[in-house]
């Protein structure tokens, strides 16, 4: 098939998601086109049936907000016009739905049909949707598109609630290179020591450090393991909230026991490292950073929230809280730290359900199946004539 594929491209879950799904689907030999503002974080540029078109957003003085969705709408018109895409598929419902509508129009004057897919992230549904200014075309955008998916029976439950959207919504939950992110023994041995001594444990957080993502309680956690044993902290990421965490930890003082990482590109060569992943996130559709600590034989105290049950078992692969309860976070991450067999049970069984439910190779297929249903059913109904 040849597929566009609309995100986000900097960091945050769904432009990881999105980047991910189109580098398992040009390996399964389809032909992959990103349109996005810049390129996808996670692409090299080097990837085989890849490419990468950059929507273009002119300014004029007369613009006080630069119409990027009109732009984007335009090439993606234009690529799928140009490359004879088969589907487009958009992350995240605003305002990438929309654009995607009308691209579809604007090919249908033109005698071509281009059916398009909205996947619902979190935050689009969530925060963002629920907006009274944006949920109308938020809606409207669900409504309007070929097929929809979310992440989680959790985000469709929410969907339908909250926005009575009459399009039924396909359940494909994220997933994880199984084969890239693993734990690989000699590579721990060669880079933990960089991180921790060997009788520190290392817990590790993974987010955009937005106010959902609670890292203030990843601070409080850690503060409390750390004043029980030696242990440090990876914070991998960058947001909003940073300069609060490291102003916390220097009023805690544990900021030397904390590496504050940024942004990195290579998440699944530090992800094994770590003992525990700390996800005490306010509200969490899935928990991708969870799902790829797992993979990693990584364990995860996280919050109840959203989809998190549908990936965390509670007591086997990991532990849940209340949102806020960083004592009983903390409590938790001390008992099993201190117990290397039950940590290691919960590691196996943590690894166990990444490999069982969520390998890339599990769910890219629901994906392909998912394309071809859209496709039929849109040259059936007929958004325009192929011609
Ligand atoms: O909050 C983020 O991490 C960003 C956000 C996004 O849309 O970029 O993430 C959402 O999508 C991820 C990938 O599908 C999910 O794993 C996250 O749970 C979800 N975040 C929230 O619902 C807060």
């Amino acid at each position: 098939m040849k597929i566009g594929i609309t995100c986000y491209p900097t960091y945050g879950g769904s432009g990881v998601v999105a980047t991910e799904l189109g580098i398992e689907l040009a390996a399964r030999g389809h032909d992959i086109h990103f349109i996005t503002y810049s390129q996808p974080f996670r692409l090299t540029g080097r990837e085989a049936n890849i490419c990468y078109h950059e929507v273009p957003v002119t300014n004029y003085p007369l613009f006080e907000y630069p119409p990027y969705d009109l732009a984007l709408a335009t090439r993606m018109a234009e690529v799928a016009e140009f490359y004879s895409l088969d589907i487009l598929h958009v992350h995240y419902a605003i305002p990438h739905s929309v654009s995607a509508l009308l691209a579809r129009q604007m090919l249908a004057t033109r005698g071509k049909v281009l059916p398009f897919i909205t996947t619902l992230h979190g935050t689009d549904i969530t925060l963002v949707g629920l907006d009274r200014s944006y949920l109308p075309i938020t809606r409207f955008g669900i409504d309007e598109s070929d097929g929809v998916t979310a992440i989680s029976s959790h985000l469709r439950d929410r969907t339908y609630e909250a926005f009575a959207v009459k399009r039924e919504i396909e359940v494909i939950r994220n997933f994880v290179n199984c084969d890239l992110y693993t734990r690989n023994p000699s590579h721990v041995a060669r880079m933990r020591p960089r991180y921790a001594k060997p009788e520190e444990k290392l817990l590790v957080h993974l987010s955009n450090f937005r106010p959902v993502k609670r890292v203030i309680d990843v601070v409080k956690v850690f503060s409390k393991v750390a004043a029980a044993m030696p242990a440090r902290l990876m914070l991998i990421g960058d947001g909003p909230d940073r300069s609060a965490a490291e102003y916390l930890a220097m009023e805690l003082g544990i900021a030397n026991r904390i590496h504050f990482l940024g942004k990195q590109e290579n998440v699944h060569d530090l992800l094994p490292l770590a003992d525990l992943m700390i996800m005490p996130s306010e509200m969490e559709s899935f928990g991708l950073a969870a799902l790829e600590a797992m993979a990693c034989r990584v364990p995860s105290i996280s919050t109840r929230v959203g989809g998190v049950p549908e990936l965390i078992d509670a007591g086997l692969n990991g532990r849940l809280f209340a949102v806020g309860d960083t004592d009983g976070m903390a409590a938790a991450a001390i008992e099993l730290l201190s117990d290397t067999a039950a940590l290691e049970t919960m590691a196996t069984a943590a690894r166990r359900t990444a490999q069982d439910h969520f390998c890339a190779s599990r769910i890219i297929p629901m994906y392909e199946a998912y394309y071809r249903k859209v496709i039929d059913a849109s040259k059936i109904a007929g958004h325009g004539s192929e011609g």
